[in-house]
């Protein structure tokens, strides 16, 4: 396990150096990933393995893990920020990595293997193209799937279309964990969830801020080791339970515009 290093240097960068990231691309801003893990210490070597040596920090969100999770992640990551969550659940972990990370751009990834860190690129290089949120996905051109079976695929799709009639969105794909997106980003969109639906709140809250949004075609691979914590009906049901209270939020949010003209122009980005 620890014989697996990452091999790129890990040092501190200069807030406004610009650092190549590409053959083709420098940028200036300090970009954080945050990983909430659980019990995934034989996956994180794999992890650890694909993340480029230019981002600024790694936050791991620990969620009480059993195994030497912690140990293993300051075995291969020496700098690595870690943080113990103190409710339950991924949104919570990933609330609670978002307020440490102190980079301008955050990236998640999963610790389970299914992310591969060498797309971090993608995201970063249209954050700094002009999106203010870089949205993984699954489906659109260039990006797959080994980890889905048929339901959870017709799921996804169904959540999804339901996100894209309701919200005006376009997307490909809606439950999944490989998102970057600006710090700004977080004062707009209040995440308040516990659950696997923070991808979805995300999703939808970033739509409803009238905030650039552009999907990156992603892989995910098979989870490597250990079990997945998602269970599908319970969870689809969260995210279902999201869609609706959001979309009765927006209505409420329309009818008070409508009373009160001036409040649609104080909150610019209201839709
Ligand atoms: N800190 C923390 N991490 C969690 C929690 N629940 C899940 N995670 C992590 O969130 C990531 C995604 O969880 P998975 O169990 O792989 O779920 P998934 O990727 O949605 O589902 P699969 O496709 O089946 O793998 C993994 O890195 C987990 O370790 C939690 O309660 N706390
Ligand atoms: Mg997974």
């Amino acid at each position: 396990m620890s014989s697996v290093l990452p091999s790129r240097s890990q040092t501190p960068h200069t807030a406004g150096e610009y650092r190549p990231i590409s053959s083709h691309l420098a940028i200036t801003p300090p970009v954080s990933v945050v990983i909430p893990a659980m019990n995934e210490a034989e996956n994180l070597p794999y992890v650890f393995k694909t993340l480029p040596g230019w981002i600024h920090e790694v936050v791991l969100v620990d969620g009480n893990s059993t195994d030497n999770t912690v140990e293993v992640a300051r075995e291969l990551w020496p700098g690595v920020k870690v943080v113990r969550q103190q409710g339950r659940g991924k949104g919570d972990a990933l609330i609670t990595g978002f307020e440490a990370a102190t980079g301008d751009i955050i990236v998640m990834v999963d610790a389970d293997g299914s992310a591969d860190g060498n797309e971090i690129v993608s995201y970063v290089s249209a954050l700094v193209s002009g999106a203010d949120f870089a949205k993984g996905s699954r489906f659109a051109n260039g990006g797959g799937t080994d980890d889905m079976t048929f339901i959870r695929k017709l799921g996804n799709w169904a959540l999804c279309t339901a996100v894209n009639r309701k919200f005006g969105a376009r997307y490909t794909d809606l439950c999944y964990g490989y998102n970057a997106f600006w710090r700004h980003c977080l004062d707009k969109i209040e995440l308040d969830c516990t659950g696997f639906e923070v991808e979805t709140l995300m999703n939808i809250r970033v739509v409803k801020a009238g905030l650039r949004v552009q999907e990156i075609p992603s892989h995910e691979y098979l989870r490597i080791h250990g079990t997945s914590n998602l269970r599908a009906v319970r969870d689809g049901l969260r995210v279902l339970k999201v869609i609706l209270k959001e979309r009765s939020n927006r209505r409420e949010l329309r009818r008070q515009e409508r009373r009160s003209p001036m409040l649609g122009t104080v909150r610019g980005e209201v839709r």
